[in-house]
């Protein structure tokens, strides 16, 4: 890398000791994140978080073409921040047929999707064939109208409720269980995992607000395990709830941790303190020096890492939670730009415009973001003030709104592998047209 970007000169003396370690392509700590939380200058941070970006990513900004599908929202747990689930039989309840999917999934590929994304609640009486044959059917029903059809599916929790569905999860070697069902579901299709379900990695945290649900060791090891299988994955953070700056911190540490581990695994050289990072450093010249690159779309085809962080603002409407404000928008550009300079081995940091909204999202490209996500209809999990569930945005608008706020618009697939488009009709940019 030749270019150099000027790092910004801040209004705040406290963020001068961030920017320095930022030019020698040093990680930040947690005492780091807090001053960057404490800092009265927010544009400062938004500008050390859109140096390191664009020292990453450049002009480009990223979007795709994709489906959501929420196959059940029949759920065994009652997470207190969730307004989306029910209990079988009651009016809300709905679980999708294979029929459904074979449906749904023919509406996603004549609107030229890329990728469908499927999740669900914790269903307690499906059987586990229903989620490889779900996997199936998608897979099938696109590639027997022509396409490929990427299926990011299943989170973490629900790769773990799928294994206790089919017997395999045992408390003596949880990570057996967890293999036996992603080799599974990938032999039937599976693409890559979202990044839903981890929320906040923190036991208190755990305890008030989500009980029930897997901690972060075992969420991590799902991750672990789907990377060994050379699957790619995201990661989230569900903030603005009963959690405090200092423990979103701890599990952004966490998550590059991990994904430290994810990179070593593929042939990445650790520093002295075991961590990979893709932050450049600023040599006395003005040049970039980058000692480890993010992985590229070629090594992409054999994956297991992390890709994204999508921060995750928390809509309280509906919920047990509904007293509390939820976080407003300043802390969510904050909270974005924070991610983006921590989590310096993450090479995508997306701004999922449907819960962040898209001029919020436009704002939030020039605050550390590069992704902002897809063209979405039905999304069920959250609802953005009275709008119903359907939310659709297309290909037009959002290279516009990612054109005005300054970026090139670059369709991706799930694996950010470059699309190109005419009409519904795409392929890969270096392969054969699908
Ligand atoms: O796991 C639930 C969260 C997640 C609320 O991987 C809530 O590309 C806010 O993970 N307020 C699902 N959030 C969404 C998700 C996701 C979204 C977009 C892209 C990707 C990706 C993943 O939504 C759940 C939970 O953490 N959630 N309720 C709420 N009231
Ligand atoms: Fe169920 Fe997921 Fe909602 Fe928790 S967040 S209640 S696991 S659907």
């Amino acid at each position: 890398m030749t270019a150099t970007l000027a790092t910004p000169t801040s209004l705040d003396p406290a963020l001068a000791a961030v920017r320095d370690t930022l030019d020698a392509g040093r990680r930040l700590s947690i005492d780091d994140g807090l001053a960057l939380y404490r800092s009265h200058d927010l544009w400062g941070v938004c500008e050390l978080a859109h140096t390191l970006r664009q020292r990453l990513t450049g002009d480009i900004a990223y979007y795709n073409v994709n489906r959501h599908l929420n196959y059940s929202n029949v759920c065994a747990l009652s997470c207190k921040f969730c307004d989306f689930y029910a209990r079988q039989g009651d009016d809300k309840a709905y679980t999708r047929t294979l029929e459904d999917i074979r449906r749904e999934t023919r509406l996603a590929v004549q609107a030229g999707a890329t990728e469908m994304h499927v999740v669900g609640g914790l269903h307690p009486y499906l059987p586990w064939e229903y989620y490889p044959d779900l996997v199936r059917t998608i897979r099938r029903t696109a590639k027997d109208l022509g396409s490929d059809l990427h299926v990011k599916a299943f989170t973490a929790v629900e790769i773990v409720h799928i294994a206790k569905i089919a017997k395999v999860y045992k408390a003596a070697d949880r990570t057996a269980g967890i293999r036996w069902v992603l080799e599974r579901l990938k032999e039937a299709g599976l693409g890559s995992l979202p990044g839903g379900g981890a929320e906040v990695f923190d036991d208190r945290v755990h305890d008030e607000t989500f009980k029930g649900k897997i901690r972060s060791d075992v969420w991590l090891d799902v991750h672990r395990v789907a990377h060994e299988l050379g699957l790619n994955t995201n990661a989230t953070i569900l903030y603005g709830h009963v959690e405090d700056r200092r423990e979103r911190l701890v599990h952004m540490d966490m998550l590059r941790r991990a994904q430290d581990e994810a990179l070593i695994r593929l042939g990445y050289e650790p520093d002295d303190e075991g961590a990979v990072s893709f932050a450049p450093v600023v040599q006395a010249s003005g040049e970039l020096r980058s000692p480890n690159r993010p992985p590229t779309p070629e090594m992409n085809d054999r994956g297991g890492y992390f890709q994204a962080i999508i921060p995750l603002p928390f809509f309280p409407d509906g919920s047990e939670l509904e007293h509390l404000p939820g976080p407003g928008g300043l802390e969510n550009l904050r909270t974005l730009a924070i991610a983006r300079l921590m989590l310096d081995n993450f090479p995508h940091v997306k701004a999922f415009w449907i819960m962040q909204t898209l001029p919020m999202a436009q704002l939030m490209l020039q605050c550390g973001a590069d992704d902002i996500d897809g063209t979405v209809i039905w999304y069920d999990i959250t609802k953005v003030g009275n709008a119903d569930t359907h939310q659709e945005v297309g290909v037009k608008d959002l290279e516009q709104a990612i054109r005005d706020a300054g970026f090139e618009p670059v369709e991706r697939d799930t694996l950010y592998r470059r699309v190109e488009r005419h009409g519904v009709t795409w392929r890969l940019a270096d392969r054969p047209a699908s």
